[in-house]
């Protein structure tokens, strides 16, 4: 008999509707005639006798076949979907509770054989090759888990953000000039005029403050970095985060609860997606501590790696102090000249700053600071770092409206999910990630 009667025509089956998802599918379910779609996971046949794997979105079944169906079945490439119709009975299998005594099948969807990358992951493929084919590496439990962590991440920021009274905000992501000054910013032609994509909403959301007083939004931002490293993307996720009448002390404060509550959470609610990517709970916070820039020197100074004040943390640099705390911990009070115009600098010395970031080991995740509030030193601040007020008219203005004291705070999100999942590259955690040398898929 050909396969071709197994092949659906009409995808809108009632059956469809009726389905079963794997997980849900236990020892009182024995006896009772079930459907079950997934994808062939597995097929391993004993001549008389033959298994099949099936793969939801909720985990993996197991069929049994025999007779005219287990020879049809034989043709059916592996990865294709398939739906299965068979009665529930108990299994001496280990891995699974029940099985389906399978007394139909149907083709809903073949898969090509072979496919560009094994998706089980029993065969493993370089990263370049997986990003090429990243819809179907995303069958991987292992790589689909990193995105559904990633989802509820996403949530519990924006939980825990808006019991502490922030409202979420969408600042535009074509922007006329530049937010963070400096070259890194991707132009394109805007009609028939020059424009750019944000690198970073950080003029919005200071803006906001002086009606909305605490704002956030969640974003992808462009950077035209040609670094090609394991932590740069060309665009990235930022959770950033503005709040009017707090100093930058306050604002790691909130830095600290929200990293100490999402880990606690995942670890302590999400015990078995965690154990997917640490062994146990290897990343213990109660507290992240604050340390200087200048104790950084000193620190590094033991280390023999001299720098001197004013001098930015080099790579080599932050891969030792990782090595001296290699957990969570703030790098706080920068040099001035280190920091955006924007950030505020000590009163009586001014060539520190009001600012911070946030480390783990030697990867920066955040990085934040009290804003200089006053137009006319704003103002002074741009011309200082060769920058034109001109083009900031827009942006200054606003600073006449009343604008309050604020301070706050951009979290990389991809790289915060590294952390999370355990992963050494940015790529890992990122679906379609973009860098120097990948605009596609
Ligand atoms: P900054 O430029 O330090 O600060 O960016 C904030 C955080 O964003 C992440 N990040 C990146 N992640 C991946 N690829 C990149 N190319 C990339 N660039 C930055 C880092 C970094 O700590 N406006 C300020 C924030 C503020 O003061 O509110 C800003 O953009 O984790």
């Amino acid at each position: 008999m050909s396969l071709k009667f197994l092949e659906s025509e009409n995808m809108q089956n009632e059956n469809i509707m009726n389905r079963t998802f794997a997980s849900f599918v236990n020892k009182e379910n024995i006896g009772q005639n079930l459907t079950l779609i997934g994808w062939l996971e597995d097929f391993r046949d004993m001549g008389k006798i033959g298994f099949i794997t099936l793969r939801d979105m909720t985990g993996n079944f197991q069929g049994v076949l025999a007779g005219e169906i287990l020879s049809n079945f034989r043709e059916i490439p592996r990865q294709s979907v398939i739906m299965v119709i068979g009665s529930i009975q108990d299994t001496r299998a280990a891995s699974f509770q029940t099985e389906v005594k399978v007394q139909s099948v149907k083709l809903l969807s073949r898969a090509v054989n072979p496919l560009p990358i094994d998706p089980t992951g029993r065969v493993k493929s370089s990263m370049d090759k997986r990003l090429d084919s990243r819809a179907l590496d995303l069958r991987d439990h292992h790589i689909s888990s990193i995105f559904k962590i990633r989802s509820l991440v996403l949530n519990l920021i924006r939980n825990f953000l808006c019991s502490r009274m922030f409202v979420e905000v969408n600042t535009p992501k074509i922007i006329g000039s530049a937010t963070e000054g400096g070259a890194d910013l991707f132009g394109f032609e805007y009609f028939s005029k020059k424009a750019y994509l944000a690198q970073s909403p950080q003029l919005y959301k200071e803006q906001l403050t002086l009606a909305l007083e605490r704002v956030f939004e969640i974003s992808s931002y462009f950077r035209a970095e040609p670094s090609h490293t394991v932590r740069h993307l060309s665009e990235f996720v930022s959770v950033d985060l503005e709040a009017a009448f707090l100093d930058y002390g306050e604002i790691m404060d909130i830095v600290q609860d929200l990293v100490i509550s999402i880990i606690n959470d995942l670890f302590a609610h999400r015990e078995k997606d965690m154990a997917l990517f640490y062994n146990k709970q290897e990343i213990k916070i109660d507290r992240i501590p604050r340390i200087s820039y200048e104790k950084c020197l000193e620190d590094l100074k033991g280390l023999s790696e001299k720098l001197e004040f004013g001098d930015d943390l080099s790579d080599p640099a932050l891969k030792k102090l990782g090595e001296i705390y290699p957990s969570f911990y703030f790098i706080v009070d920068w040099p001035t000249k280190l920091k955006p115009f924007y950030i505020l600098e000590h009163e009586k010395k001014s060539e520190l700053s009001r600012s911070f970031d946030l480390q783990y080991g030697n990867l920066e995740i955040v990085s934040g600071g009290t804003r200089e509030h006053d137009v006319q030193r704003l103002r002074n601040k741009l011309v200082e770092k060769g920058l034109d007020p001109k083009s900031f008219s827009d942006h200054l203005q606003t600073f006449e409206w009343g604008m309050p004291p604020h301070s706050g705070f951009g979290l990389g999100f991809d790289r915060f999910m590294m952390i999370i999942t355990n992963s050494t590259n940015i790529r890992e955690v990122v679906l379609y990630p973009r860098d120097t040398d990948r605009l596609t898929p």
